[in-house]
């Protein structure tokens, strides 16, 4: 469909679709499928984003120079030239870091109502990103509520939604309604946080980072580390059952966020990564894998959730049917959250019947 034309490009610009591709996560591809006047201001977001969320990262940064660095960042990404390379030697986007002045360079040319809500949310976001640094570094708890768990997860990713709300809005590609009912936006960045977190949960262990609210686990367990110990299985199953019912209650806003889009390349770049996200909810649903491993979607199972997200609206909503279906088919009566489960599975369905009735 819309093409780049690389050698017509400028050398930052042209350097700038490498870093995407290096990041090389499932969002570098719906990104360079945008259409033109998307393209250029959504992948300088991303790697704006992805720049700072690598120094949040960064577990050898000491903190001290960490919050100074977050709380910054949106004066670094203006000057032109800036770049960062005390990233630890593992870090998997220290490159990005290494050469930000690409990124620098062509942030300074996008149209200046697209550069201003980037910078407004890039604000927002590392300053959410300090306080819980410094929150974690001071209180050893780390993150106890519910309402805590969901901040973190508004900060580095409902900002996210909010932000590239308003670049469709601005562009003309969504229905304007959706600023007035930003909380959608909201959900949609919920939704992909929480199914995140909660399928890194080992990988994040090993980090010794830990997003899953106290509130929640210290019902299964009494120590964190517990929940990696095999004698504790069935009540870490359980408690991922808990988490996993607190995300799938955004599926229905996020169904109807989606109707708000008016554009097909747009609609892919947000449909995708929500199929994505039911798919991995019902794959860490009653996997006790996930406490050693880290599990992902089949190749094969990633290849169909494509298709089928870019197709329309009720092509998405089967999907989210059928892995609703799933989840409730799974469900254990043994489980302390199997009624609430089995409800909000319903819920899902009853949603989409409202949408597209059948017959
Ligand atoms: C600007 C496209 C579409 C209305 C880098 C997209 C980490 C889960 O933690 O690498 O490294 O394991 O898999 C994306 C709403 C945000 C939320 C967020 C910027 C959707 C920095 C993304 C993405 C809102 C904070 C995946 C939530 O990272 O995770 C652009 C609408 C970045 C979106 C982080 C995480 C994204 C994420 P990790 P990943
Ligand atoms: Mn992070
Ligand atoms: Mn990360
Ligand atoms: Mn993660
Ligand atoms: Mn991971
Ligand atoms: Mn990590």
């Amino acid at each position: 469909v819309h093409t780049r034309d690389p050698s017509k490009e400028p050398v930052t610009l042209r350097a700038c679709f490498e870093h995407l591709n290096k990041t090389s996560r499932s969002f570098s591809t719906v990104i360079q499928e945008l259409n033109p006047e998307m393209l250029v201001p959504i992948a300088l977001f991303y790697l704006v984003l992805r720049g700072l969320d690598t120094i949040e990262d960064d577990m050898t940064i000491p903190l001290e120079k960490k919050e100074p660095l977050l709380r910054d960042f949106h004066k670094h990404m203006k000057i032109e030239g800036w770049t960062f390379k005390d990233s630890g030697p593992n870090e998997r986007d220290r490159d990005l870091l290494v050469h930000f002045d690409d990124v620098t360079a062509e942030l300074n040319k996008v149209d200046k109502k697209y550069y201003d809500i980037i910078e407004d949310i890039t604000i927002k976001m590392s300053n959410g990103m300090a306080d819980y640094a410094m929150n974690s570094e001071f209180n050893s708890d780390g993150i106890k509520t519910v309402p805590e768990y969901e901040k973190y997860c508004h900060y580095v990713a409902g900002l996210v939604g909010e932000g590239l709300t308003r670049l469709f809005v601005e562009g003309k590609y969504a229905n304007p309604a959706l600023l007035e009912r930003m909380y959608l936006a909201e959900s949609m960045g919920q939704f992909l946080q929480k199914t995140n977190i909660i399928r890194d949960v080992h990988e994040d262990f090993l980090d010794k980072r830990r997003f899953w609210p106290k509130d929640i686990w210290n019902k299964y367990v009494d120590k964190w580390e517990d929940m990696f110990d095999p004698r504790y299985r069935t009540q870490a199953v359980h408690c991922t059952s808990e988490m996993v019912l607190n995300a799938l209650r955004h599926a229905d806003e996020c169904l109807f966020y989606m109707a708000g889009i008016r554009e097909q390349s747009v609609f892919n770049f947000v449909a995708i990564p929500q199929t994505m996200a039911i798919a991995t909810l019902e794959l860490v649903f009653q996997n006790p894998a996930i406490f050693e491993s880290h599990v992902k979607i089949t190749k094969g199972d990633a290849c169909s959730l494509m298709t089928r997200s870019t197709q329309n609206l009720q092509v998405a909503c089967n999907v989210f049917r059928e892995y609703a279906r799933r989840i409730a088919k799974k469900n254990d009566p043994r489980d302390p959250n199997y009624l609430e489960i089995s409800a909000a599975c319903g819920k899902i369905e009853q949603f989409i019947e409202t949408l597209f009735p059948s017959q």
